[in-house]
């Protein structure tokens, strides 16, 4: 299967959230220290894809119908590109962090999401899950990301493509995302159900549930 080259769509809305001022450590929420390096944090091994033509992104839930994108059908959905600032829950932040990929405010605009839908499960290869509000979701640095500076995202940060929330703690950003399951009420996905907070502020440094 041949990949349209994603670069043609991108419009260049390039920008930085949390604006540099002068003082990178107004960047940095409390209990935080930044790297450059970008780490590598997965529960379980990285999948492998050969190609993308069995691969398909699921929505499903509380949607007008229940559908399946192919690596083709998102290929052709616009794109954007910016500069965010990233926070694990495991206290290393990485500042200016660039990612190109279909806005989700206009990825869910073909959805018809239903009026009752409050949540997301987003569902991964591998089953690793977590659970975002719609509120949360609903903001214009929220993607899907399939290129990180520049180039296709590497297979252990989550290639072909990654939720991108950048305003909550890393885990909330699933990587090898493979469905979207709209919901009404919020329920723990894999480390919610495990200890981490249901929303994951970084800020309000929303680490742990209890
Ligand atoms: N599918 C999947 N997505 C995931 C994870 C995972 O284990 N599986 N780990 C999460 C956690 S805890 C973090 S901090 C970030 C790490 O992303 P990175 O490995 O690209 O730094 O991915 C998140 N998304
Ligand atoms: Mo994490």
């Amino acid at each position: 299967m041949r990949l349209e080259n994603p670069f043609k769509k991108v419009e260049r809305l390039k920008r930085v959230k949390n604006v540099p001022g002068e003082n990178p450590d107004d960047r940095v929420p409390p209990g935080q220290f930044l790297t450059d390096r970008f780490p590598v944090l997965t529960y379980g091994s990285t999948p492998h894809y050969q190609d993308l033509t069995s691969w398909d992104l699921h929505v499903f839930g509380l949607v007008a119908e229940e559908k399946r994108f192919s690596w083709q059908d998102l290929m052709e959905m616009a794109t954007n590109e910016q500069t965010v600032d990233i926070h694990c829950v495991t206290r290393w932040s990485k500042l200016d962090t660039t990612w190109t990929g279909i806005p989700w405010q206009q990825f869910i605009e073909q959805l018809g999401v239903h009026p009752d839908a409050t949540h997301v499960m987003v569902h991964c290869e591998q089953g690793y899950t977590t659970n975002v509000s719609l509120d949360v979701l609903d903001d214009d640095d929220t993607m899907l990301a399939y290129l990180y500076e520049g180039k296709p995202i590497e297979p252990d940060h989550g290639y072909p493509m990654r939720l991108l929330v950048p305003k909550k703690y890393f885990w909330k950003s699933a990587k090898w995302i493979r469905g979207f399951e709209f919901m009404r009420g919020d329920t723990p996905g894999f480390w919610e159900r495990h200890g981490y907070h249901m929303e994951g502020d970084p800020w309000l440094e929303e680490r742990f549930g209890w």
